[in-house]
């Protein structure tokens, strides 16, 4: 098995921080982001989108999403589950899973029109268009702050893959582009200090 990741992308650290709180250990390769060796030729015979993480299974296969990856890996080490131990747990700890990859979709927008790390995607970031991106965000940190209450974790009293999915987009904003993100949302900035202080989060 090989992970190809970016080490500080957010959707790779979904993975990386799920294999960290899951203990697994798994051969990783790290792209060269700045040289665009995720759209070279050999790694889009691997994933023909041109982006991570990828994980190439020991029969071969790729498995080109972070999510896909992560449930493919709670499915053949299945002790300590990271998703929930009865089905009404997993749905649940699943919407708020599903809901961070919306976050994560709106983020990435809003870091495209926001920063200038990304020319390929968004050449003239804009102030207008980034406001009107984080109104977007901002409602869903608003559904955020809501479930996770008086909770350690965003589904309940031990970490899941829901927080393997929104603490990324947040550890991105925040230490990788010193970006406020969330600020305003008490419970969650609660629950991102505690998450951080997690080895899972160190990069
Ligand atoms: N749905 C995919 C999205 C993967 C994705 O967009 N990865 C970003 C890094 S966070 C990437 O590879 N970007 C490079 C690009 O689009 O050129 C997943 O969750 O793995």
């Amino acid at each position: 098995m090989l992970l190809y990741q970016f080490r500080m992308g957010t959707n790779p650290r979904r993975v990386i921080i799920y294999l960290s709180e899951k203990g697994l250990e798994i051969p990783r390769y790290e792209l060269d982001y700045a040289r665009m060796e995720h759209r070279s030729e050999w790694y889009r015979t691997i994933n023909r989108a041109g982006r991570a993480p990828t994980l190439v299974t020991d029969e071969g296969v790729s498995i080109t999403d972070s999510a896909a990856i992560v449930e493919y890996f709670e499915e053949i080490y299945p002790e300590r589950s990271m998703i929930g131990s009865d089905p009404l747990k997993r749905a649940k700890v699943r919407s708020l899973e599903r809901l961070g990859t919306d976050l994560v979709v709106r983020a990435q927008l809003w870091f495209w029109n926001t920063t200038t790390a990304f020319p390929a995607k968004e050449a003239e970031p804009s102030s207008e268009t980034s406001t009107k991106l984080y109104h977007y965000v901002g409602e869903i940190l608003e559904v955020l702050e809501n479930a996770i209450g008086s909770n350690q974790f965003l589904a309940g009293d031990t970490p899941t893959i829901a927080d393997f999915t929104v603490f990324p987009v947040f550890q991105t904003a925040r230490e990788r582009f010193n970006l406020s993100f969330g600020d305003e949302f008490p419970l969650l900035d609660a629950w991102y200090q505690n998450f951080r202080r997690r080895p899972s989060a160190d990069y």
